[in-house]
């Protein structure tokens, strides 16, 4: 029984994992089109979104997708970007 829950388990992670995995490259390309129009921010905030989009980019390598997904929203949000 314990087996069957491991594998229960283990079969979901992954199934959630490349749902997202599809997702996040999606994120980066619409962030870079929108970094692409020079948008209006102040260079702070040209940085933040930078640095969003690079952890978003580092944590999609890494497997951690919802890290990813998560980094990436908070890069749109400063683009004011409605996803
Ligand atoms: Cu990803």
């Amino acid at each position: 029984m314990k087996i069957r829950t491991i594998l229960i388990a283990a079969s979901l992670a992954l199934a959630s994992g490349t749902a997202f995995a599809g997702t996040c490259p999606k994120h980066m390309k619409a962030i870079d089109a929108e970094l692409a129009k020079n948008p209006k921010l102040t260079e702070a905030q040209m940085t933040d979104v930078k640095k969003y989009r690079a952890d978003g980019e580092t944590f999609h390598k890494a497997g951690k997708h919802a890290d990813a997904l998560d980094s990436l929203g908070k890069a749109e949000k400063i683009l004011g970007m409605k996803m």
